[in-house]
């Protein structure tokens, strides 16, 4: 059964949920393929954790640097400018993401509900202190390397990127508002995520449990396993603008 694009134009209440497959196209790369050049012999769930910022700042924070490098140099795609265009276009919408890019804020989406933290609020790794300078754009050569992380002006400590690493408690009210969305949304679009990190990956079957039709947005086909789920195969830069277009014309 195809999806109906009039379900989209019908929304009352739609809660958008990406990963990193959204900035995709944008240039920045997914989790899974982040890791190349130096740190390709690195596993990103060892290296975005704690202990690893532990034993070697340096190398930890020379690969968000680059990272973050990356997201200045990029510009929102046309999948980010499709979901801000839909919060103009229906009652209510809330976006959730798993992302640590502000690629949707840039494309003018406001009021984002970042689950994974962001590369743009650094903090001081021992009071938790936002950081208060100004990063500079980052010198590093094009495959990175490591780098020294700034300090604390407070207490001196390390600082260290405002993202969720693995093992850490993801921000309360964020979470929180994002199951509300889930439990009252009736529709919800899940693009450019594969579903593999807890707790966020609960937000769509949340939705899809209460009775929310589930579209999954994905050059990876879905497995389907209820009425109301539905998977559109192909990239998020051409499905969602399409879907708009077939919904609103
Ligand atoms: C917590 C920020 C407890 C950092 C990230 C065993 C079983 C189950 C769970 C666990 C387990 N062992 C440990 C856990 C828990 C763990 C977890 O889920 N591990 C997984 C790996 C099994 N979770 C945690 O640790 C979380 N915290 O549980 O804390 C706790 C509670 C209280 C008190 C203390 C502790 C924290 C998880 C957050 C980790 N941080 N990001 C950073 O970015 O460096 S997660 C990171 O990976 C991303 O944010 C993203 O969410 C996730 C996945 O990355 P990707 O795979 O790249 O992206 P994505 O999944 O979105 O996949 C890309 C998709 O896009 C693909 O499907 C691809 O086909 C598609 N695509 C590609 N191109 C396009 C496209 N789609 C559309 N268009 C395109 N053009
Ligand atoms: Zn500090």
């Amino acid at each position: 059964m195809e999806f109906d694009p009039q379900r989209l134009a019908q929304a009352r209440h739609l809660l958008v949920f990406t990963g990193a497959g959204v900035s995709a196209e944008s240039g920045i790369p997914t989790f899974r393929d982040a890791l190349s050049g130096l740190w390709e012999h690195f596993d990103p769930a060892r290296l975005a954790t704690p202990q690893a910022f532990r034993e070697d700042p340096a190398l930890v924070w020379g690969w968000y640097e680059w990272r973050r490098l990356k997201v200045l140099e990029a510009q929102p795609n046309p999948a980010h400018l499709a979901i801000a265009e839909l919060a103009r276009r229906v009652p209510r919408l809330t976006l959730v993401t798993q992302n640590v890019d502000d690629l949707h804020e840039r494309a003018g989406s406001s009021e984002v509900l970042h689950l994974h933290g962001s590369l743009h609020t650094p903090k001081c790794f021992a009071c938790n202190r936002p950081f208060n300078g100004q990063l500079p754009v980052p010198e590093l050569p094009e495959q990175g390397a490591s780098l020294e992380p700034p300090r604390c002006s407070g207490c001196n400590g390390k600082i260290r990127p405002g993202v969720v690493w693995f093992g850490e408690a993801l921000p309360q009210q964020a979470l929180k508002d994002a199951f509300k969305a889930a439990d009252e949304c009736d529709l919800l679009l899940s693009v450019g995520t594969s579903g593999l990190v807890q707790p966020a990956a609960q937000i769509p079957l949340r939705a899809l449990h209460q009775g929310a039709t589930l579209v999954h947005i994905n050059p990876q086909p879905h497995t389907c396993s209820a009425p109301g789920e539905y998977s559109l195969v192909g990239p998020a830069g051409q499905i969602l603008p399409q879907l708009l277009r077939q919904a609103f014309g």
